[in-house]
């Protein structure tokens, strides 16, 4: 029985993957750690503020820990609001992380991001290998991020893998503090008021994706056979992408709304990332697919989001 450890776990993505864990290795096998934690949740689930090393390292040997999906982390937005805290959050944590699983043998995951990539990079669809030059401070934790990991891949063997999120859409967790993050904000309000609006431009097409497709990929990246990995930094990662203007599009087909566009400083991060993405390596080295097309996206989004603020989706 695997001892899994998730940090950041009632996040946007952690608090999908937790459960996907408890399913596929049994309640026990999965500590949830957050700096908060939810009422209802059933399972292991303990404070942990990853930014203490000590407290972090005694927890892993505490519980046996032999797996890590260390997800604690600021979004963009977050990040430009607090650099500082970015900087030690986001990378200060991994390298705890790291330098726990080379002294444990744990095999680990860390999660980088679209925003790794910047104004000079090469799009559309934007390569693997690539300038990787971002501007936001989310940006440069992840591009550094990237090159730690590979470094303690190469020196010390440490199996960490790891992979380059799109948006990822997502309903269970709150709404982050992030670009992509107006992708989630829209189903709450267009189901609460009818009326939305838009921090980013009609046309900013941004690469996105489902968060049962991400967990697809996280569980799939982590069973791959250690031999198949190829790419030690973070491998590119795609499903679907979509402007504003078309996921209102998609969300009108099943009820009324009304959409103000305003772009401001999340259009400017916008700017700089890609649209499209070229995820062959991924696909090739451990067979990643994905499952979610926008119009299934938006009717488990309407169908999930009514049924947890306790609204009607339209359809009844
Ligand atoms: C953000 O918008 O900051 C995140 C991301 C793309 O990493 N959702």
């Amino acid at each position: 029985m695997p001892k899994i450890l998730v940090t950041g776990a009632f996040g946007q993505i952690g608090s999908e993957l937790v459960n996907s864990l408890q399913n596929k290795f049994g309640t026990d096998s999965v500590i949830a750690t957050d700096i908060h934690l939810p009422k209802n949740f059933v399972g292991n689930a303990e404070i942990l503020d990853v930014c203490d090393a000590e407290k972090y390292r005694q927890f892993v040997v505490d519980n046996k820990i032999d797996t890590i999906y260390h997800l604690a982390s600021l979004l963009s937005v977050g990040g430009e609001a607090n650099p500082d805290l970015a900087w030690t959050l986001n990378l200060g944590s991994l390298k705890t992380m790291l330098d726990i699983a080379r002294d444990h043998k744990i095999k680990c995951f860390w999660p980088s991001s679209i925003a790794a990539f910047g104004k000079t990079s090469l799009y559309d669809p934007t390569p693997q290998h690539n300038i990787l030059e971002p501007t936001t401070i989310y940006g440069v934790t992840k591009v550094a991020g990237e090159l730690l990991c590979q470094y303690y891949f190469l020196k010390y063997g440490v199996d960490v893998r790891s992979v380059r999120y799109p948006g990822i859409i997502q309903y269970k967790g709150d709404v982050g503090n992030g670009t992509t993050e107006y992708a989630i904000a829209i189903f709450y309000d267009a189901l609460k008021t009818g009326k939305f609006e838009c921090f980013l431009k009609p046309d900013a097409k941004l690469p996105m994706m489902f968060i049962d497709d991400a967990i697809a990929a996280t569980i799939g990246i982590m069973e791959a056979s250690a031999d198949a990995i190829e790419i030690r930094t973070s491998y590119n990662l795609s499903a679907i992408s979509f402007s504003p203007e078309k996921l209102v599009q998609e969300i009108r087909k099943n009820i009324a709304l009304k959409v103000k566009y305003k772009p401001d400083h999340h259009q400017t991060i916008a700017d700089t990332w890609p649209k499209t993405i070229d995820d062959s390596e991924a696909r090739k080295d451990w067979g990643w697919k994905n499952t979610v097309d926008l119009p299934k996206l938006v009717n488990i989004m309407l169908k999930e989001v009514s049924e947890k603020i306790g609204v009607n989706d339209g359809k009844k």
